[in-house]
């Protein structure tokens, strides 16, 4: 159906048909170039006219990571907008994130005037000049789907519909749009749009039958069948789908450096997890290994499946055809929508299994995960009487506090050994590019699109710093999205540390016991930082403060107070 709808501006009319290709944020971070938009959110705002809602973020990497995770909780993208080429700059590290997550986010800059005089919008200011780049979108070409530059009025429509619909078809993924000053200046007395769009792009990809014959008979007759994943609970269907495949087959699921919760923590064929610094041991006993939506299955620099074992690869791009270098051996490619292949999958194994060879794995795993899982708590609840506080021990804490409409946002220092996860979307962590500063943005976005949630953000003190945190906390208050924030304080970039003492073993770092250039001190009163937002803060430094200052801490969220703890915090506490 064609609508035909009023305006005075190309700006008015582009933010309308925003509105109506779904998108209810507009996430902005403004200049010169802004001058028609805010002029037009004026007027929605006057005569009441539905648009989407305009935001003002203090930075644009946390505008982006907000997006990030509002697409994560809603399923749907919401737009950004910065200023030019140095808010592009600026907004970068988050579109890297979205690009290699797979998210999609409607970013979009102004473009500084094309003219030096003579059109509305032309250039009058020094900036004008100097922000001229010979190609703005260079700096983004590669980490997102599609860039354009909006030309004229007469391709509004195209244009935005184009974007959308690379932006939506799979694999995922940001695109960006670069608005000139003068095209968004220019008066049009109306629009006439397709409504709703024509340009649909779900589509589940179905995989190759014989692909899945081939890999239910394998995975069925296997003797340490395996799974490993990372990302497949993005889509909450994949869940179930999962728990199903592995009950029909007796099969184990390890989740590798997972990015979503995948698998139920608490099933007894969850056997942990492959991780930086605990890989996993039944990865070198497995004979097939079913790896879906997984960039990193193992590092096969530190253990890797033997020579003799066979391995499937599930996920919408097997291939991560992203990265520039990746050669993990496949047998058995199976490029397919997980949700959808998964049943088709358990069927086939169901088919080619033999009961009591599932009800023998099964048990074996079950003992294995009772195991595992127990040394797991044991440790953590060791570390209650120590005379520092322990991760594991935050870790534990915190799980405890969890009920079924909180969502944690994790970026590093929660472990999920011993941080249990049940729920389909209860649990999001940093994309493995590690564009650090990620977690805190997110757990905003989330919290947008999900504002009766209770949205917890695990964050490193390294972490916390390169969030722009005085955005993240203006953001909360401004805009309403109170947060838990849990600072893993450990004075230090750990990774930093860890990769120098793993490089050089006996190096002169750790002869000297110096490790230059990782050293976060003297830590700042993190806790007061929130206070200059009217927020809830506290320094936590004995184990058992940690959980009556978690509760304390929620409380103030529940009644609508940001929140801030600083737990002074090793891996190994003393
Ligand atoms: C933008 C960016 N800069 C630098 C890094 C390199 N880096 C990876 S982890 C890390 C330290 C993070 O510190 P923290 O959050 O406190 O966690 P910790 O390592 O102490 O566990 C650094 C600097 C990165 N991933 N991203």
């Amino acid at each position: 159906m064609i609508r035909t709808v009023k305006t005075e501006t190309t700006a008015e009319a582009y933010l309308l048909l925003l509105k109506d290709r779904g998108i209810d944020y507009f996430l902005g971070n403004g200049g010169t170039d802004f001058a028609s938009l805010v002029d037009a959110f004026a007027k929605f705002e006057a005569e009441k006219i539905p648009a989407p809602r305009p935001l003002v973020i203090p930075h644009e990497f946390v505008a982006v990571s907000m997006a990030h995770g509002y697409y994560l909780e809603a399923g749907r993208p919401a737009a950004v907008m910065v200023h030019v080429n140095v808010g592009t700059s600026n907004a970068s590290t988050a579109i890297i994130s979205a690009s290699r997550a797979g998210v999609p986010i409607f970013m979009s800059a102004g473009r500084t005037p094309v003219t030096e005089e003579g059109l509305p919008g032309a250039r009058d200011l020094h900036i004008h000049w100097a922000q001229e780049s010979f190609d703005q979108a260079a700096m983004l070409r590669e980490w997102v789907k599609w860039d354009y530059e909006l030309r004229t009025p007469v391709q509004l429509e195209s244009v935005v519909d184009r974007a959308f619909e690379l932006m939506m078809a799979e694999p995922r993924g940001p695109i960006y749009l670069s608005l000139p000053r003068e095209v968004l200046a220019t008066p049009l007395p109306a629009i006439a749009i397709t409504s709703p769009s024509r340009r649909q792009t779900t589509s589940e990809h179905f995989p190759d039958p014989a692909r899945i014959e081939e890999a239910g008979r394998l995975l069925a007759r296997a003797r340490s069948p395996l799974i490993l994943t990372c990302a497949s609970g993005r889509d909450h269907r994949a869940v179930p789908a999962l728990v199903a495949l592995a009950e029909a087959g007796g099969i184990a699921v390890v989740e590798a450096d997972p990015t979503y919760m995948n698998f139920p923590s608490r099933h007894d064929l969850h056997l942990g997890f492959n991780q930086s610094g605990a890989t996993n041991p039944s990865l070198a006993e497995a004979d097939v290994i079913l790896v879906i939506d997984a960039d990193v299955p193992w590092y096969p620099s530190r253990v890797k499946p033997s020579a003799d074992c066979t391995i499937i690869h599930l996920g919408i791009d097997p291939f991560f055809a992203r990265y520039p270098m990746r050669s993990y051996p496949c047998d058995v490619p199976i490029a397919a929508t997980p949700a959808a292949a998964l049943p088709l999958l358990t069927d086939a194994v169901r088919r080619h299994a033999d009961a009591a060879t599932v009800a023998d794995r099964h048990q074996r795993a079950a003992a294995e995960h009772r195991k595992r899982w127990q040394a797991w708590e044991a440790a953590a609840t060791a570390q209650a009487s120590k005379s520092t506080v322990g991760f594991a021990w935050v870790a534990k804490c915190l799980e405890e506090l969890i009920d079924d409409d909180t969502v944690v946002v994790n970026e590093y220092p929660l472990d999920r050994r011993h941080a249990a996860f049940t729920r389909p979307g209860s649990y999001f962590a940093a994309p493995h590019s590690s564009g650090l500063g990620w977690g805190f943005g997110t757990a905003l976005g989330v919290k947008l699109a999900a504002p009766g949630k209770t949205v917890i953000a695990t964050l490193g003190d390294g972490a916390y710093f390169f969030a722009e945190p005085m955005s993240c906390h203006f953001v909360q208050r401004a805009h309403d999205l109170p947060l838990l924030t849990v600072i893993f304080n450990n004075q230090r970039w750990e990774a930093v540390r860890s990769a120098a003492l793993g490089l050089h073993p006996d190096g002169w770092a750790r002869r000297t016991g110096q490790f230059p250039l990782t050293a976060l001190t003297p830590s700042p009163r993190f806790e007061d930082v929130v206070k200059a937002f009217d927020g809830h803060g506290e320094r936590v430094e004995t184990p058992a403060e940690v959980g009556p200052a978690l509760k304390r801490a929620l409380a103030a969220v529940r009644e609508g107070r940001q929140a801030l703890l600083n737990i002074l915090c090793q891996r190994a506490p003393e």
